[in-house]
């Protein structure tokens, strides 16, 4: 069966594609990055441009919920023992509060800790694959790939935070894995609105070259919701 659905408004052209070979990938949706006292709010970032576009997330995740696609999560954190925590990493950013530093919502990117869940207004279904990952990228370390290898996915519908870092970096992955890529403009965010605007343009500039951007309404009108 090869089903095409469509989306005429995506940029930066008409986006076809499969819902029967088609998974969304929700980026690091965590209480870290969300809410106050995590890594981000730590980074000296204001969380609450983040925690605007919940809402909007949650309804994309039912929408493919509805339409039986597959959902995978990720989280971006690292082992309690740090071995997975490269000392390039763990040395940038707040020099007072790092990676693994005791922090309000637990150990700061642990997984286990608190702040390294998803939050709970997009909590992960049992049947859902949620990916921990201790790069930007999704593929990196994980297995992803083989995962969206088994679920024979062609196509990847991305949302989450934040789009110039750990969104970006796994849809470039993606692409150089073949996959097409859509990115949902309305469920991506920043904590820096110009870097959030560059990335939507530099995805989408010489004709596709990382994917295609669309709202997350002409998604789910793709999908007749
Ligand atoms: N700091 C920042 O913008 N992002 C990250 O550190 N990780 C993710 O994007 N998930």
């Amino acid at each position: 069966m090869n089903i095409m659905a469509e989306i005429p408004s995506a940029l930066p052209f008409a986006f076809a594609f499969d819902p029967a070979t088609t998974a969304l990938i929700v980026i690091d949706m965590q209480r870290d990055f969300i809410e106050p006292g995590g890594f981000g709010a730590s980074l000296g970032n204001d969380v609450s441009l983040l925690q605007a576009i919940v809402p909007t997330t949650a309804r994309l995740i039912k929408t493919c919920r509805d339409h039986g696609l597959p959902i995978i999560h990720t989280r971006e954190c690292h082992k309690p023992d740090l071995s997975d925590l490269p000392p390039a990493k763990r040395n940038r950013g707040n020099p007072s509060l790092l990676i693994g530093d005791p922090g309000p919502m637990g150990r700061i990117l642990i997984a286990g800790e608190p702040g390294a869940d998803i939050i709970p207004e997009l909590a992960p279904l049992d049947t859902e694959l949620v990916v921990d990952k201790p790069g930007k990228g999704a593929f990196y370390t994980t297995q992803l790939g083989e995962h969206l290898a088994q679920l024979g996915t062609k196509t990847l519908i991305l949302a989450g935070v934040t789009t110039e870092v750990c969104v970006q970096t796994t849809m470039r992955e993606a692409n150089d894995r073949g996959f097409d890529c859509l990115l949902i403009e309305d469920a991506t965010e920043s904590y820096f609105p110009a870097f959030k605007t560059a990335t939507l343009d530099m995805i989408r500039a010489q004709g596709a070259i990382v994917g295609w951007t669309a709202t997350s309404a002409a998604f789910a009108e793709a999908l007749h919701d």
